[in-house]
């Protein structure tokens, strides 16, 4: 028999082994083991007890700052805005990347890039990769959660580890090929009909003259070095070294020429290293600075680049948003290539002027800027297309380009992208789609121009780039208006501008005034078709772009060369040419087309490029700029 104690003992072991004491029982048997134990046993618990406790003081205050550094590290991440003490939010350097070689050679470019990146001064990393998980604050005060955002790469890293299915590179190789053979087509007739002039007008086998400049020519290059074409591209090159002189007594357009002839230049120069082109660049950009001596310093709208003479249009001294604010990209990067910061500083004062003037109505700006006053004139009417559009573009590339360091560049253009939301946005009928309008003074119109399908493109850029997720949503959406833009008209071709029906008994989403039945051959539904593809991998935006491209083919190709601009979009039997191909359908519409169908997202990489409103690339600044 055991002693009463160690009776007791074993069979509160027992009861508590088996699970049967409640806490009561517990805290009783506790007390009575206590008392059981010796006086040295006693000290000896004690003293270990106090032992543990002394040791967790000691270390709380090593183990405190560690956490109080560890948040301030988590704050100094890149992309979360740093509001400091002025409120006036700062968005932190992104993470400087060490400097890529350079890659030049002669066309054919898409072969050797692959897997090794394009030719770039600068490594970005990928804005969504380096804000996982922290919180970007909006200007208006809105916290938008990482987790919340598409993560652009996800579809691009299942790409990387998904195996080559032979039918699928089929697919790409020939589609690719059908877009060179466009080109090829498009260049047989300016080649032979209009060789070193502006634009083919490819029915009557002639050609127009608008600065007289070749500005067709210029336009492609890039494009042909892109494709690949390098017969074709030879030929040029050896036209710009030996012809294309800017000692010519004509007016140009300061922004048309500028997107078009100085992008042109400078995008080739960064994607051949040819200094030949940056040459030309600098001389042509020298030539459009008379522009900018105006009492506003609004630049005027047109330069005599042989007299340095500039001037507004005949009928007022206005000059339209969007020209004004859409040769800032170009104009930085000669500044950058040259070392002389007269380029930049003139466009930058134009930027600052509009970012500090009234009259815009929730970050949406009027279609017109006088060069006097430096004043919005036609004040009350908004619009996302013509001589508005790109504005709101170049607030985003200028801010990507620049390392995303001008926080008055983001802060303007979040909150345009928050106006268009609160007043331009609504849905069609039957299909629900949701379409951008206009608002004049208070009314709103349905009205939507082709030009307006670059803004899913470029909102799915902000995404990439860091912005709020909800921006995808709307550029999803956006891109399937500007596809039903297409596949409602009777050609599959969009009309210039359409006009969408909101009355819940509507037959069709999409009515177009005879006014407007005309197609230009724009790029802008395809440039946005290949951002989303980028982005999201999502092959059906291939497909829409295929099936655009079998349009195109079908109603506005020439025999004999060329392509062609058509009046009427609603009649597949008499489309009727208007005979002019405009120099953007080979500089961006087919470029466009090009790096859609392809799934190498290293030509043209979207880190280390960002396109100008002409779709001429053009490098992210590298971060020690
Ligand atoms: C091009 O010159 C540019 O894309 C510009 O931004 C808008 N108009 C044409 C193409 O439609």
């Amino acid at each position: 028999m055991l002693p009463p104690s160690r009776r007791d003992f074993v069979s509160l072991a027992l009861a508590e082994s088996r699970g049967y004491t409640n806490g009561k029982q517990r805290r009783q048997s506790c007390w009575r083991k206590w008392k059981q134990l010796s006086r040295l046993q006693r000290s000896i618990v004690l003293f270990l007890l106090a032992l543990m406790l002394i040791g967790g003081f000691a270390l709380y205050p090593s183990l405190s700052p560690q956490w109080g550094e560890e948040h301030k590290e988590e704050k100094k991440q890149p992309f979360i805005i740093d509001v400091k003490d002025q409120g006036r939010p700062v968005l932190p350097e992104p993470r400087s990347e060490r400097r890529g070689l350079r890659k030049r050679g002669p066309p054919a470019l898409q072969n050797r890039l692959q897997g090794r990146g394009n030719s770039s001064e600068v490594r970005l990393k990928n804005a969504q990769e380096e804000e996982e998980g922290k919180p970007l604050i909006s200007w208006h005060g809105a916290v938008i959660e990482a987790e919340q955002a598409t993560d652009p790469n996800a579809k691009e890293k299942e790409k990387a580890v998904e195996p080559e299915d032979p039918s699928v590179l089929q697919l790409e190789e020939s589609r690719l090929e059908a877009v060179r053979e466009a080109f090829r087509h498009a260049w047989k007739g300016y080649k032979e009909f209009a060789w070193g002039h502006d634009e083919l007008k490819p029915v009557s086998k002639s050609y127009t003259e608008w600065f007289g400049l070749g500005l067709t020519l210029i336009d492609a290059l890039d494009t042909m070095w892109i494709l690949g074409l390098k017969k074709e591209f030879e030929e040029a090159r050896e036209w710009v070294a030996k012809e294309l002189t800017f000692n010519k007594n004509v007016d140009v357009n300061l922004f048309e020429s500028t997107i078009r002839i100085l992008g042109g230049l400078l995008s080739t120069y960064h994607l051949t290293g040819d200094a030949l082109f940056l040459e030309k660049a600098k001389d042509f950009g020298s030539r459009l600075m008379p522009a900018f001596s105006t009492p506003s310093k609004i630049p005027y709208s047109d330069v005599n680049i042989d007299k340095g003479t500039a001037h507004p249009p005949r009928w007022t001294s206005d000059s339209t948003m969007a020209e004004v604010t859409s040769i800032q990209l170009e104009f930085r990067e000669l500044s950058r290539l040259t070392g002389d910061p007269k380029y930049r500083e003139v466009v930058m004062e134009v930027m600052r002027r509009v970012h500090r003037l009234e009259g815009k109505h929730d970050g949406l700006v009027p279609m017109f800027i006088n060069t006097n006053s430096g004043q919005f004139t036609h004040v009350g009417v908004y619009t996302l297309g013509a001589r508005a559009d790109s504005y709101y573009e170049y607030l985003l590339k200028q801010w990507i380009q620049g390392g995303k360091k001008e926080t008055e560049l983001l802060e303007d253009y979040v909150q345009a992208v928050e106006g268009i939301q609160k007043n331009l946005l609504k849905r069609s009928s039957p299909l629900g789609l949701m379409f951008v309008g206009e608002l004049s003074h208070g009314h709103f119109s349905p009205k939507m121009d082709h030009l307006v399908c670059f803004l899913p493109g470029t909102l799915a850029l902000g995404v990439h780039h860091g912005l709020p997720a909800e921006h995808m949503e709307l550029a999803r959406q956006l891109m399937e208006t500007c596809h039903q833009m297409y596949v409602q008209m009777e050609t599959g071709l969009s009309p210039e501008i359409a006009h969408f029906n909101t009355q819940a008994d509507s037959i069709q989403d999409v009515d177009v005034k005879p006014a407007d039945r005309h197609n230009l051959l724009r790029p802008e539904t395809v440039e946005s078709l290949f951002y989303l593809y980028r982005f999201t991998k999502d092959r059906k935006y291939q497909t829409w772009g295929w099936e655009i491209l079998q349009s195109f083919n079908k109603y506005t190709r020439v025999d004999t060369g060329g392509y062609t601009s058509i009046n009427n979009v609603r009649d597949p039997t008499s489309p009727s040419p208007r005979d002019k191909m405009e120099s953007f359908f080979l500089g961006e519409t087919l470029k466009y087309f090009y790096l859609l169908f392809s799934d190498d997202s290293n030509i043209i990489n979207l880190d280390k490029y960002v396109f100008n409103t002409e779709a001429h690339p053009l490098p992210i600044w590298p971060q020690t700029d």
